[in-house]
């Protein structure tokens, strides 16, 4: 399957265009599961070039896709779905563990190190406009080293990805 590849070339080459006037989305990833899991998050850094608003995400690989914040309360890592995330032009925000982060819950099927996860972002523009893009994002094992030699993101382990909205 080399399409997801080619794929993220696009989106690369994209990135380096200054004239290219969309949303890019870059470096995006899922932490793979290990058996029972039943959620995991997806994680991805996303430059708007004017204002705009991530306002939904799906993927066919999970039940529920929510947009989640990560905060501490109280000395304790709690996370929490919220409406949507700002994308300020020109601004690159990153989704990372320990901060925003996709929520992806009631999973299809247990989701292995190197799988091709597909996702689509919603994306409202100030005039109400929404486009949608589609991510391929590539699962890593957790506490991997990617194999692109890129170094993984600051505060990786930290992520407890325990659901706690029951509670
Ligand atoms: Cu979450």
């Amino acid at each position: 399957m080399k399409l997801p590849y080619l794929l993220c070339a696009t989106v690369f080459f994209c990135a380096s265009a200054a004239a290219c006037a969309q949303v890019v989305v870059k470096d995006s990833w899922v932490r793979a599961t290990v058996p029972q899991q039943q959620s995991t998050g997806a994680f991805m850094q996303i430059t708007a070039p004017r204002d705009a608003r991530l306002v939904d995400v799906r993927s066919p690989a999970a039940g529920i896709v929510e947009i989640h914040e990560m905060r501490m309360d109280n000395n304790v890592m709690k996370m929490r779905a919220v409406d949507g995330l700002d994308l300020p032009a020109g601004k690159t925000v990153a989704l990372a563990p320990g901060g925003y982060h996709v929520m992806m819950m009631d999973l299809k099927t247990p989701i292995k190190a190197g799988d091709s996860v597909p996702l689509t972002l919603v994306i409202e523009e100030k005039n109400k406009q929404r486009q949608t893009i589609e991510v391929k994002a590539v699962a890593r094992a957790l506490g991997s080293t990617p194999e692109s030699g890129k170094s993984p993101m600051a505060g990786e382990h930290m992520h407890q990805h325990q659901h706690q909205q029951q509670q």
